[in-house]
């Protein structure tokens, strides 16, 4: 039987609206520091989300809008120093309560942890960001109700690449169907359903008109969301429902 057992979440635009309100300015903050004269507005970073990960957005961006500087011997050194400025700027305004969590995700990890639901992140974003989101967020000592975190280059092969949900479930000691994802975006949904766990995704601004034609179930955000409609429909119940509710 494989009843649900744990509930895994991605970070970004996910449990936050981080994309938009804390990556895209501190990346914007991190080109200023190091006198580049970049600028990534809302329209241009939702472009940029396609490349996972914030060291491949900014290899991607250099490659395509200014190739001299990318084809220099220390271009590497410039990502390398672009990105520990960058998230140094995130996790200061996550400190600074810059980001505040989407509707109905305290209330369902509330819930997971009242019901003996394990809880673990899969996400491509860097370990430090994450750590100081949940510690801001949630509280102190939230990063320690997560039995698993997977986060960053802990794998090479970032999200839509299976690999992150497969690093959480080896060790969550879980099969896929114990499972749970809960996904913003395609790049996530790709990434869970090809570890064979079953998506849940709720949508943002930024990837409202993406395909999620694999997604288990799609939602506005988590507001609506029961630990008990999660529980009633997972794989393994005998009262399971056909299809769940409002799914497409
Ligand atoms: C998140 C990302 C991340 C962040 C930046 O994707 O793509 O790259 O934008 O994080 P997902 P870093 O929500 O699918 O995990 O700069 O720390 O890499
Ligand atoms: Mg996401």
């Amino acid at each position: 039987m494989n009843a649900l057992q744990a509930l895994i979440f991605d970070v970004d635009g996910t449990l936050a609206e981080t994309e938009r309100d804390g990556h895209r300015p501190a990346f914007n903050a991190a080109f200023a520091e190091l006198d580049l004269s970049w600028h990534w507005d809302e329209a241009l970073y939702g472009r940029l989300l396609d490349i996972t990960g914030g060291k491949e957005r900014i290899r991607h961006f250099a490659a395509t809008h200014a190739p001299e500087l990318a084809a220099r011997g220390d271009f590497e050194d410039l990502v390398r120093r672009l990105h520990a400025a960058k998230t140094a700027h995130y996790v200061r305004l996550v400190e600074n309560g810059r980001l505040s969590l989407r509707p109905g995700v305290a209330r369902l990890i509330a819930s997971a942890r009242h019901t003996g639901i394990r809880l673990a992140i899969a996400t491509t974003t860097s370990p430090e960001n994450v750590d100081a989101l949940l510690r801001a967020s949630l509280a102190p000592e939230a990063p320690d109700w997560f039995a698993v975190i997977g986060a960053g280059d802990i794998v090479p092969a970032k999200k839509p690449a299976p690999d992150i949900y497969q690093w959480v479930l080896d060790r969550l000691g879980l099969p896929p169907a114990a499972c749970l994802a809960i996904e913003d975006s395609e790049n996530g949904l790709k990434s869970a359903s090809t570890a064979g766990v079953r998506c849940l995704v709720t949508v943002n601004d930024y990837t409202r008109d993406q395909d999620f034609s694999d997604a288990w179930a799609v939602r506005e955000s988590l507001a609506a969301v029961t630990l008990e409609s999660l529980l009633a429909d997972s794989p393994g119940n005998a009262m399971k429902q056909a299809s769940p509710e409002g799914s497409r």
